[in-house]
């Protein structure tokens, strides 16, 4: 990939990839996104004539029931998840999984950090986390999808909720699938604890949905907005949004130790997987450079607290992440060189146990 660019106010960036030329000036983009962003999400994003990110929505939206209703019934072993470590989206279902005990009975495959062209692919021979496709045995995550849709043409994304039974893919958007493994599966769960908690109470749900509302536009998909940009103008926007919902829920965070109070909840986990994320990758590679999460107490308290809560940090591969969106992402990262930092320290001491 060759990459040239011009200083405004002329500015013109020309990515060469796969012998595609694109052409990209401030206000209007001359092509789709395929040959706009080479390597990585080329299949979850689209490009308007602004130059602004939008991310396309999700394929399948079964659902798993306790009692079958739905036509997907709740078993133990029956249903695979396929992940990235990478990935936020992912990793909030390793999160919910995790704190639910549901280890033993949903398996999981982890894909290769490394994303190229032809989408996620299994490399079980990248390190001890990375696998193999071990129910379907297929080396890219796209046959995967073929498998379940031999027509399908939409993104090839992680998470993928898969069932063994039926051969199928049940669900493949992040939000459902913490919603399903939060209360569907408690006959399964490793201990009475575990099949106890509810991360979406009816008391807070209308809280939890309010918080949803503004933290995944502003802030979970805030972050890819400034980073996928392709001109000043959605990234001003973008940014902008960021930081003052970070300045919100500072404010919060100061007042209370989870966002719904002294309980963790389904919006904590949602906004953890971005905080946990931010300066080893939102911070310079996409963007977000106005302030480092290390720079807000509360917010930083917040992301160690929450790593430290129940396995979560297990769920947690800093090397994936940072690896998978400095190499794979050439469009932002031409050169694809990996940073040697920020080394921070989740284990540390947070101090927010006795917050209300
Ligand atoms: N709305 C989906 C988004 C999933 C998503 O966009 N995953 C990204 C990784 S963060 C992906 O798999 N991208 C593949 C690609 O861009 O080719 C969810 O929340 O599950």
């Amino acid at each position: 990939m060759r990459y040239l660019s011009f200083s405004p106010p002329y500015r013109i960036s020309l990515f060469v990839v796969a012998s595609t030329i694109d052409l990209l000036f401030p206000t209007t983009l001359y092509h789709t996104a395929a040959a706009t962003t080479s390597m990585a999400s080329v299949a979850t994003i689209d490009l308007t004539v602004k130059g602004e990110f939008v991310r396309k929505p999700t394929a399948f939206h079964n659902k798993i029931t306790a009692d079958g209703s739905s036509g997907f019934k709740a078993e133990a072993n029956r249903y695979h998840l396929y992940v990235c470590y990478a990935c936020p989206f992912a990793s909030r279902t390793l999160a919910v999984r995790k704190l639910k005990g549901l280890e033993k009975i949903i398996s999981l495959n982890v894909v290769d950090w490394f994303l190229d062209e032809g989408g996620w692919k299994f490399n079980p021979n990248r390190d001890d986390v990375t696998t193999a496709d071990t129910v379907n045995g297929s080396e890219r995550l796209r046959e995967v999808y073929l498998k379940a849709d031999s027509c399908y043409a939409g993104a090839i994304t992680v998470p993928v909720l898969w069932d063994k039974k039926t051969g199928t893919i049940v669900n493949n958007e992040s939000a459902e699938i913490i919603r399903i493994f939060n209360c569907e599966f408690n006959e399964f769960c490793a201990t009475p604890e575990q099949a106890a908690l509810d991360l979406y109470p009816q008391p807070l749900q209308a809280e939890i949905d309010e918080f949803n509302s503004w933290i995944y536009p502003t802030i979970n998909n805030g972050v890819y907005r400034c980073g996928f940009a392709k001109s000043q103008e959605p990234y001003n926007v973008a940014v902008h949004q960021v930081f003052e919902s970070l300045d919100r829920v500072e404010e919060i965070l100061s007042r209370k130790r989870y966002l719904c109070g002294n309980q963790l909840t389904e919006a904590d986990i949602r906004l953890f997987v971005t905080l946990v994320r931010f300066d080893q990758v939102y911070h310079g590679h996409f963007k977000c450079n106005k302030k480092c999460l290390r720079e807000y107490p509360n917010l930083w308290g917040y992301t160690r607290d929450i790593y430290q809560h129940r396995g979560i940090g297990e769920t947690v591969n800093i090397e994936h992440i940072r690896n998978c969106y400095m190499a794979s992402q050439l469009n932002i990262n031409p050169f694809g060189i990996i940073p040697i930092g920020p080394d921070l320290d989740f284990e540390a001491p947070h101090g927010r146990e006795n917050m209300k």
